[in-house]
């Protein structure tokens, strides 16, 4: 099989016959053909043929945002536990304060009762929605507008946190840790996110292995991405996400980062979730998560331009910052 890698590209200064990417401010007129066990090589775009469509066709609005231009999701994690902002917000005074504060900057909220990092145990169903649908339901009751995504891999929370108010399954497994999730989402109309992952939390990192790990995470979203469909998805409510982090080393996850653009290939808009994760301290410096920032949202910046539709992020205000230099420098996107 092979693979074709928009060499994306911004400015306005763009050679006759560039390719729009996705529909948005990004163009490209080369692309790296990808084969297994064969180095890339770089060739004119048309060289693609007919792998050019999904690469250019605009996206679908999701949960109502335009995926002309990137978006911020903002992260919430209502748990003792998470790697990150474990405990600063499972007091649902905290975790509403939080949720208003970040609902400034960020385009769409993603609410999450179960900790997913490395080592972490599962959540019990009812403790789960204990911890999230609340929060959801009083923001909602408080006016909130911001869309909302509950980050869980159960249909049972998921439902729960559709009926208080969320729109989007955030699911890091990709439907497949619980076989009820899929026809929930279906049934509800609800986008999902479907995110790579190989292994449990619980023992994701102890030995990830890949033959290609860019191609093999490309292979696996595009079966989960027809599981979707067939369980009854359209295409049109799907995101896709590499799972930066989830069983994966640190050479893995730049190999994700540097081949990020191939995964518009498969015609969904893409998440990015990188923020304050350890290869960001292994990398840059950072022991503590909440020393990550810089490099959270130097990722994010370099997911941006590759075209990613979305970010997903801790710093919501220096993510937006940040991303707005970037696009008032690079010009070109709305
Ligand atoms: N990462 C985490 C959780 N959910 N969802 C998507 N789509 N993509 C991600 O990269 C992703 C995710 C892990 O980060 P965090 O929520 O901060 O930590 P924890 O799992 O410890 O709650």
């Amino acid at each position: 099989m092979i693979y074709w890698r928009p060499l994306v590209q911004s400015g306005a200064a763009r050679p006759k016959g560039a390719v729009p990417l996705a529909g948005g401010g990004l163009w490209f007129s080369h692309v790296e053909r990808l084969e297994r066990g064969r180095a890339g090589e770089v060739v004119p775009a048309a060289e693609a043929g007919a792998a050019l469509e999904p690469l250019a066709a605009p996206r679908a609005d999701f949960a109502g945002l335009s995926m002309a231009a990137p978006r911020i999701m903002g992260i919430l994690n209502v748990t003792p536990d998470s790697f990150s902002d474990g405990g600063l917000f499972l007091a649902a005074g905290d975790a509403l304060a939080q949720a208003r504060a970040m609902a400034e900057g960020a385009d769409i909220l993603d609410i999450g009762g179960e900790s997913t990092r490395p080592g972490a145990a599962p959540v019990p169903v009812a403790e789960e929605i204990a911890r999230t649908a609340p929060v959801i339901a009083a923001l909602r009751a408080g006016g909130l507008q911001t869309p909302v995504s509950i980050d869980t891999r159960k249909a049972a929370v998921a439902a729960a946190a559709l009926d208080a108010g969320a729109q989007v399954v955030n699911d890091v497994a990709a439907l497949t840790f619980d076989a009820a999730l899929g026809p929930l989402a279906a049934a509800r109309g609800a986008p999902v996110i479907l995110m790579h992952h190989q292994g449990t939390p619980e023992t994701m990192q102890a030995d990830p292995r890949y033959d290609d790990v860019l191609l093999d995470v490309y292979d696996w979203l595009a079966e989960r991405l027809a599981a979707a469909q067939a369980a009854g998805i359209p295409r049109e409510r799907i995101a896709l996400d590499p799972g930066i982090g989830f069983g994966k080393t640190v050479q893995h996850n730049l190999a994700l980062l540097r081949g990020l653009s191939l995964f518009h290939g498969l015609g969904c808009p893409i998440l990015l979730g990188a923020s304050r994760k350890r290869f960001i301290g292994s990398i840059g410096g950072g022991a503590e998560a909440q020393a990550r920032m810089p490099g959270s949202v130097a990722v994010a910046l370099a997911g941006v331009a590759q075209g990613v539709q979305m970010i997903r992020v801790h710093d919501v205000p220096e993510t937006r910052q940040a991303l707005l230099l970037w696009q008032a420098v690079n010009g070109g996107q709305a």
